[in-house]
């Protein structure tokens, strides 16, 4: 069965942040199918086109034989475990959990979108997808150290 590597976006910024990000991470590393994970540091930001209090957001990579749909089904799943609710575009959220990058494919349909259609505009998922794989290509967008010079002016910082 084939492998590919998986990116994801963590966030969240409401409720016990830390504890539900750190118990939505466990949860990714029991899926079947998956391997090899790792995690970056996480980091603080503003709501970026969104509200409430600051986000805690991180990245995690994993190798997976999980196919995307099935690995964005999986990770729906999770974010349910959190109770997540969707009241309106962008509200606060107990927990996003996003497929950012899956290998170096480029997938367009209509529950799934990959790369992920945001996250070369926002540092908080550049700057730990950066910490975690310096020198990955997005798909169709380019090198992460050359979209991160690009969103330099936006704050986040390494949640302490
Ligand atoms: N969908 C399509 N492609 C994907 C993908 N690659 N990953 C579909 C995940 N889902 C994908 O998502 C709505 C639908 O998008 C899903 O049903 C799925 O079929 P959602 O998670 O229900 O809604 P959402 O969270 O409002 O959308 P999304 O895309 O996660 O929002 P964004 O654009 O990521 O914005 N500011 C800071 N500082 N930190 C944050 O983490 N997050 C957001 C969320 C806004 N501002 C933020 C942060
Ligand atoms: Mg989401």
């Amino acid at each position: 069965m084939s492998e590919s590597q998986a990116c994801i976006g963590l966030g969240a910024n409401l409720g016990d942040v830390r504890a539900v990000l750190a118990a939505a991470y466990a949860q990714v590393r029991q899926l079947p199918g998956t391997r090899y994970h790792r995690c970056s540091p996480w980091f603080t930001s503003a709501p970026i086109d969104s509200s409430g209090p600051d986000y805690l957001n991180a990245v995690a990579c994993f190798d997976t034989t999980l196919s995307p749909q099935a690995l964005l089904e999986a990770l729906q799943g999770i974010e349910r475990c959190h109770a997540r609710e969707r009241p309106y575009r962008n509200a606060p959220r107990t927990l996003d959990l996003d497929l950012l990058l899956y290998g170096d494919q480029q997938i367009a349909t209509s529950t799934l979108t990959v790369p992920h259609p945001r996250m070369h505009e926002r540092a908080f998922v550049l700057l730990p997808l950066a910490a975690l794989l310096p020198t990955v290509v997005i798909p169709g967008l380019g090198p992460v150290s050359t979209l991160l010079s690009s969103v330099a002016g936006q704050s986040v910082w390494r949640a302490g």
